[in-house]
C-alpha cells in the first residue's frame, strides 16, 4: 500500500487548548505523524490539486477566513494561537465585519481548535495528501492507499472547524471520488469520536453514505451529532448511519457493529470507500475510554478489505503517540492481509 505525506503538515503547532477548565497541551502535536512517518520506511510525495476540490466541499468565505485568521489575530495585536471566545448560537443573524474574534467564533462550534501561524499551510497540504492518495487509486491498479492527514478532517463541516479539523479531508476526497466517477461512494468512519462534520456535509447528499461507529455522543464529543437516530434528511434519508457504543467497549463488543455498518455499506451498493480511521479507539488512548488493542486493529482491517472494492484511507484521530505508529502500521498490514 503507497503512503502519502508531506512535511509541510508539520508546520501546524498549537501550544495549548482548553481541556475541562483548564490550559493542557495540545493533544494533536507534531508528535503523531511523527510516530506514524517512523513506523514506514517508504513515504511518496503530496501533490497539488489546488483550491477547486476543497470549494467543492467547505464554503469559499470559510476558507477565506482559515488562511487569513492568523494574520489577523496578530493585527488585532494578539500573540500565540487564535482562538475565539464567543460563539453565535442559534437564532443570531449571519453577521460579518471582520472583527476576528467574531469570525472566530462564527466559523467554530468549540474553543479546542486553534489556529497557530502555520495551520493553513499543514491543512491544506494534508487535504492534498488524501487527493494525491485518491490519484493514485483512481490511475493504478492498487486497491488501498493511506494519506497520512494531519491536521485531521471528520468534525470539520462545510463552514465551520472543531475538534482539531479544518479542512474535512475525507468528505473532499469523497467528493472528489464521486466526481470522477469512482462511485457510488460510500465513507466508513471508525474514529473514536464521531465524524459530525462530514455527516453534516452529506447529510442531504443521496449520492454519498455515511456510516460511522463511535462513543456514544451522550457520554462523549461531540455530543449534538452521532446519536442513533440520525439517519440523514430530504433527499439524504438513510444514506447516514449512526452505530455509538458505550465507553469500555473492546475488540470483540466492537466487531458486531463494524460488520453492519459494512452490511449497510455493501448493501448500499458502493463501489468506493473513504475509511476515516482514528486510532484513538486503542485502550491506551488519554482522551478516549474504548478498549481497542493492537492485534484487534489487524482483524477489523481485514473485515473492511473484506468488503472488496476500492478504499483510501485517511488518517483521523488517535494520540498515544508512544503507540501510535505501531497501531497505525498494524491496521494497515491487516488490510494487506
Ligand atoms: N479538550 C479527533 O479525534 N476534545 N478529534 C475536546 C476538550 C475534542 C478529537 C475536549 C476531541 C476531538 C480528530
Ligand atoms: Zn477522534
Amino acid at each position: 500500500m503507497k503512503l502519502f505525506f508531506d512535511d509541510r503538515q508539520l508546520a501546524h503547532a498549537p501550544s495549548r487548548e482548553l481541556h475541562n477548565g483548564d490550559w493542557v497541551p495540545y493533544a494533536e502535536n507534531v508528535e503523531r505523524p511523527r510516530s506514524i512517518v517512523d513506523a514506514f520506511t517508504d513515504w511518496r510525495p503530496v501533490r497539488d490539486f489546488g483550491m477547486a476540490p476543497l470549494l467543492a466541499v467547505h464554503d469559499a468565505d470559510y476558507l477565506a477566513f482559515l488562511e487569513r485568521a492568523h494574520r489577523d489575530w496578530l493585527a488585532a495585536g494578539r500573540d500565540g494561537d487564535a482562538i475565539g471566545y464567543t460563539f453565535p448560537i442559534r437564532r443570531r443573524r449571519p453577521l460579518s465585519f471582520g472583527r476576528i474574534d467574531a469570525d472566530l467564533g462564527a466559523y467554530s462550534y468549540d474553543a479546542g481548535t486553534p489556529i497557530a501561524a502555520g495551520t493553513w499551510e499543514s491543512a491544506y497540504w494534508s487535504a492534498q495528501g488524501a487527493l494525491t492518495a485518491l490519484d493514485h487509486l483512481a490511475t493504478s491498479a492498487e486497491a488501498h492507499a493511506f494519506a497520512l492527514c494531519r491536521p485531521p478532517g471528520h468534525h470539520a463541516g462545510r463552514d465551520y472547524m472543531g475538534g482539531y479539523c479544518y479542512l474535512n479531508n475525507a468528505a473532499i476526497a469523497a467528493r472528489a471520488a464521486h466526481d470522477r466517477g469512482l462511485g457510488p461512494v460510500a465513507i466508513l468512519d471508525i474514529d473514536y469520536h464521531h465524524g459530525n462534520g462530514t455527516q453534516d456535509i452529506f447529510y442531504e447528499d443521496p449520492a454519498i453514505f455515511f456510516a460511522s461507529v463511535h462513543a456514544d455522543p451522550r457520554t462523549d464529543y461531540p455530543f449534538y451529532w452521532g446519536h442513533a437516530d440520525e439517519r440523514g434528511e430530504g433527499a439524504g434519508d438513510g444514506t447516514t448511519l449512526n452505530l455509538p457504543l458505550p465507553r469500555g467497549t473492546n475488540g470483540i463488543a466492537y466487531a458486531p457493529a463494524l460488520d453492519t455498518a459494512l452490511a449497510a455499506i455493501s448493501g448500499w451498493g458502493a463501489r468506493f470507500l473513504i475509511l476515516s480511521f482514528g486510532a484513538d479507539t486503542h485502550s491506551s488512548d488519554p482522551i478516549s475510554s474504548f478498549a481497542l488493542e493492537r492485534e484487534d486493529y489487524a482483524v477489523l482491517a481485514a473485515r473492511i478489505a473484506a468488503l472488496g472494492v476500492p478504499t483510501l484511507i485517511v488518517m483521523e484521530g488517535g494520540y498515544a503517540v508512544g503507540d501510535l505508529g505501531k497501531n497505525v502500521a498494524a491496521f494497515l498490514a491487516g488490510f494487506e492481509g
